[in-house]
């Protein structure tokens, strides 16, 4: 068994920013040119007036307050609400593709490594944008990688399992290093016409270099353990798939976009993840309070500070538990990822932090590191 480490993290950031009071506008002048055309039905009680949006809701319920998108101007236009994507002939390299090579490439120059140095490629997220040939495939032969490469779903947690997987490959020396990348392309899929969820995702791609800890650069995050956990539910769910078409589906329909009930998701996420994180960190030998660090998954603000109090007995200093969904909102398996990239560097040698993801599946993951 090899001792494993996380070499480096790279960032892809999406061109476009789209802040919350452009969203409500936007969303707005949409509820009020659905509710003129139907003013007759909603009149006669037939029909529901489709409620405004607030920034003031927004920033309060969530802590966002602003994301970045891959386009912005089809989903500020009222009468369209969605990004307006070209289709790409196959013969281009695909959009999710070409954001995951971007990420990669940071990764790998942040490790001083190349193409030859890593074995194995895994594509971790929410929403992949095809079923064949499996993304990481076309990600694996844009960066020049021999070995393999595969796609997987866990919703947000699937970077937490993807570097699982590396881990595991890499300790039982099937492969020297493997690049994990989350391309979270939220916008194709968010239901921007809701305003139950308008505000909650945003685009960006991660990646992680996994590798043997004797390859890796000075610095390196050794990782001490990762522990997952899955246990079904409804709460979160997204139901568009390759039987809808066969099903009849509109792919407007309200069940082919996510959907949550969100006040759940928050009661009964929050004690899962503090067990979780506790009693992982508890079979390495250490407590909450010996942790520097946590890099929180990035859904709500509340839910991060709630976690952190139930693991601390006490609030978080922002130190302890950085916050980036203000500036990205949630970004799906990205968000706890950001947080480890944007907030590992004054880290000493022997500190320990842990990385944690928690969505729909429900679905929990966590990666304890130690700065080396
Ligand atoms: N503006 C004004 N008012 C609003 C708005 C709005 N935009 N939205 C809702 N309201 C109203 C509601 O209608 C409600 O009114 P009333 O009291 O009259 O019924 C009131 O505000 C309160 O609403 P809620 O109870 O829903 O508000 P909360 O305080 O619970 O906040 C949140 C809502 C922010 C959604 C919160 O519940 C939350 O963040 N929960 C956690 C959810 C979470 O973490 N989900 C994880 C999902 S991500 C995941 O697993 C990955 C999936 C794959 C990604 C795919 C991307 C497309």
């Amino acid at each position: 068994m090899y001792p494993v480490a996380i070499s480096s993290t790279g960032l892809f950031v999406p061109p476009h920013v789209i802040t919350n009071a452009e969203l409500v506008v936007a969303f707005n002048a949409f509820a009020e040119q659905e509710n003129t055309a139907h003013a007759a039905e909603i009149a006669a009680g037939t029909r529901q007036a489709i409620p405004m949006s607030s920034v003031e809701f927004i920033e309060k319920a969530s802590g966002i307050k602003r994301r970045y998108v891959m386009e912005k101007e089809g989903v500020l236009d009222p009468k369209r609400m969605r990004p307006r994507f070209k289709a790409r002939p196959d013969t281009e390299i695909s959009m999710m593709a070409e954001i995951a090579v971007a990420a990669a490439r940071q990764a790998l120059e942040r490790a001083g490594k190349t193409a030859a140095d890593v074995d194995g490629v895994i594509c971790a997220a929410s929403n992949i944008q095809r079923a064949y040939p499996a993304l990481a495939v076309e990600i694996q032969g844009a960066l020049g990688i021999q070995g393999f490469a595969f796609d997987m779903n866990v919703a947000c947690s699937s970077a937490t399992f993807g570097i699982e997987m590396a881990v595991n490959a890499v300790k039982c020396g099937s492969a020297r290093a493997v690049l994990v990348v989350d391309p979270e392309i939220t916008s194709g899929h968010l239901a921007w016409k809701d305003r139950d969820c308008h505000f909650i995702f945003g685009d960006v791609c991660t990646a992680t270099l996994v590798e043997r800890l004797e390859n890796a650069p000075p610095g390196a995050f050794e990782v001490l353990g990762t522990r997952l956990l899955t246990s079904f539910s409804n709460a979160i769910r997204n139901n568009a798939g390759f039987l809808s078409r066969a099903e009849d589906r509109d792919p407007d329909e309200r069940d082919q976009l996510f959907y949550q009930e969100g006040r759940r998701v928050f009661k009964e996420v929050c004690p899962l993840a503090a067990q979780h994180i506790s009693g992982h960190l508890a079979s390495l030998g250490y407590t909450p309070a010996q942790a520097r660090r946590f890099w929180l998954h990035q859904a709500n603000l509340s839910m991060n500070q709630l976690i952190a109090r139930k693991l601390l007995g006490r609030d978080a200093t922002p130190e302890e538990a950085p916050v980036i969904l203000d500036e990205f909102a949630n970004t799906s398996s990205a968000g706890s990822i950001i947080a480890f990239h944007r907030y590992n560097a004054d880290f000493k040698p022997g500190d320990v932090g842990v990385i944690c993801s928690f969505g729909a599946g429900y679905s929990i993951g966590s990666v304890v590191v130690r700065r080396t």
